[in-house]
């Protein structure tokens, strides 16, 4: 069994260990909402619903995910490429120390209440100046990791010469592109309009620009969540079950299109608002549906793995292949679980990209329950089924009967309530309700609270799916701590988790795949034809700029 070095290990735990203290404190923070949203908790004087909202969604959408990516980024890259030098590693772990000051800053100013802004921290909310601070040393710890992991595959490429890297690193490397273009625009506005702003220097702010430039990097950091879980699908999925990957070059195919066009469509969350003309929303609504291309290729992708091993193993028919899939695994069923909810999680996608329909769900809670079963179960669901082996595996302990046990019972549990969560949300948020705020009612009009009371669009039944789902978290908690401190350590060789990770054809793959500066260059040109026009207008046609509002 392949083992990666112990230096790299631990700098992989020790990334597992932080997200899942956020994602403790996060989903936590989610019960808790639920209930307020139902009137069946109230909360003490020193705790606000948008705090609690704001640390939900910090915690679990930023801080759980990304520290989660790069324990799995390194763990694969390790593997695929070989141990880290010296120089990457301590790169790693100043990027590590950097992304965890930003962290513990951030979610100090939301505790101590003085940023209450929800995840988007849109203007003219004003939070403290040191929460913006944290923001920044967050995004800039996290761009010290990705240029660690682009030394050692530089490294690897230099010692290579004329190879095409393997497809994990490839696809590492796509990511990490797409985050690093992607945290510009962030940069941008909490470098030069919020921490001017928040700290006094300036007097006001340019609202549209900064929500602008929020967006520019809102849409892409969907697909730095969803990319990783994307990696697991066309990388380990295919080993587990037995098979290969279906095709490589489709596979880094797709991974370029998501550096091409996943960037400028961030006007699809802007459909509603003023200062941004048709024709440039309308634009970005077109690329925002060729984004939508990679992902059905990696839906044809995984039908194409299932069906082609299925059949290597003698499947028949249609459906044979689905009967051969080993069901019992759960490294293979969460996995599974987790694309199957991104059927309706993308479907919900096109329906809010498409530019009348957004008026119909803008701001309701059925983008609530979009994002729940995209970052909240595909992504989300696939970390899980990467943790119950990812931990053994670099721990050296057993993934024991027993947890393994428990694993799906927790893959069941999140699987239900997100079911019966989102799908209310969705319901709810086709008949008005709005999001964002603790307040449901509309106003205690008797018509709104009639259609609140439908078995699937009711609070009550949003909560009780929350409240499973807390549990749920709970026992993968559990897990996690089992997998860490007290699971049997394996003896022998055989007993070793392994890294699940698939063989690849490379004899097919155009070398030109690799050459990233083509594909840096077309998202630069496509971002600039996207955004230019519209942010130059944005500059020059500013109403007068807002000064800062503490709503809570
Ligand atoms: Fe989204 C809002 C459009 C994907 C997350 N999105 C959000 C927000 C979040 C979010 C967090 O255009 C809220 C932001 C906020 O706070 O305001 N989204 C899209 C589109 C896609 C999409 C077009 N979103 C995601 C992903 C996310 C995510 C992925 C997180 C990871 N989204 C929007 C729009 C809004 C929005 C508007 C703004 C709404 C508003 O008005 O505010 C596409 O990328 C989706 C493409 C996906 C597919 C599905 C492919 C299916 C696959 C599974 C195959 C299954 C298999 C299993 C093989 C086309 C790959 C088969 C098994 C069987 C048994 C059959
Ligand atoms: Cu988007």
């Amino acid at each position: 069994m392949k083992q990666i070095s112990l230096g790299d290990r631990k700098l992989a735990i020790t990334n597992i260990v932080v997200a899942y203290i956020a994602f403790l404190i996060g989903t936590f923070c989610g019960l808790m909402q639920v209930f307020i949203r139902n009137d069946a908790l109230t909360l003490p004087p020193w705790l606000d619903y948008y705090q609690i909202l704001t640390a939900h969604g910090v915690l679990l959408a930023l801080i759980f995910t990304t520290y989660f990516i790069f324990a799995f980024l390194i763990s694969g890259m390790s593997y695929s490429l070989g141990a880290f030098g010296p120089k990457v590693r301590l790169f790693s772990w100043i990027g590590f120390f950097v992304t965890t000051a930003g962290t513990i800053l951030a979610t100090v100013e939301i505790i101590a209440g003085r940023a209450s802004v929800l995840y988007t921290f849109y203007a003219p909310l004003q939070a403290s100046g040191w929460y913006y601070v944290g923001l920044a040393l967050f995004v800039v710890g996290t761009w010290i990791y990705s240029f660690a992991l682009i030394g050692h595959y530089v490294k690897w490429k230099k010692q290579h010469k004329k190879q095409l890297s393997p497809l994990f690193a490839y696809m590492t490397i796509s990511t990490l592109i797409l985050w690093i273009i992607a945290c510009l625009g962030v940069v941008a506005t909490v470098l030069f309009q919020f921490i001017p702003w928040a700290f006094g220097w300036v007097d006001t702010i340019n609202v549209e620009l900064s929500r602008s430039l929020f967006w520019y990097f809102g849409h892409p950091l969907v697909y730095f969540w969803l990319l990783p879980a994307y990696m697991a699908w066309y990388v380990v999925v295919p080993k587990i079950i037995g098979g290969k990957v279906f095709s490589d070059s489709l596979a880094r195919l797709s991974f370029v299109l998501f550096i091409l066009f996943s960037i400028p469509v961030g006007f699809h969350h802007q459909l509603t608002e003023p200062g941004i003309s048709s024709f440039w929303k309308f634009l970005q609504t077109v690329l925002t549906f060729m984004v939508i291309i990679p992902s059905l290729m990696t839906a044809f992708s995984m039908f194409g793995t299932f069906e082609r091993t299925g059949r290597l193993k003698g499947a028949s028919g249609l459906f044979g292949w689905f009967f051969k899939l080993p069901w019992k695994d759960i490294r293979f069923t969460s996995l599974f679980i987790a694309m199957f909810f991104f059927i309706p999680g993308g479907a919900g996608g096109i329906i809010n990209a498409s530019f009348q329909l957004n008026e119909v769900v803008h701001n309701t809670l059925w983008v609530v329950g979009h994002f729940h079963i995209t970052v909240g179960t595909p992504v989300a669901m696939t970390f899980m089924g990467l943790t119950f082996w990812l931990i053994p595996y670099l721990t050296g302990r057993k993934l024991t009967k027993s947890i393994q046990k428990l694993a799906f019972i927790q893959i069941i549990t999140w699987s239900i309530g997100m079911l019966l969560m989102s799908t209310s949300q969705h319901i709810l948020g086709l008949l008005g309700a709005p999001r964002r705020t603790a307040y449901a009612g509309y106003m205690d009009d008797p018509t709104a609270l009639e259609w609140f009371n439908g078995i699937l669009s009711n609070h009550v039944t949003m909560a009780i799916g929350g409240t499973i789902l807390f549990l749920s978290a709970m026992i993968l908690i559990y897990i996690v701590f089992q997998t860490l401190f007290f699971a049997p350590k394996a003896k022998t060789e055989n007993e070793l988790v392994e890294f699940p990770m698939a063989e690849s054809d490379l004899d097919q793959t155009p070398k030109y795949l690799e050459n990233w500066w083509i594909w840096i260059g077309i998202a630069f040109a496509l971002i600039a034809f996207a955004y230019t026009i519209p942010l130059a207008e944005m500059i020059h046609h500013a109403p007068p700029g807002s000064s800062g509002f503490k709503t809570w």
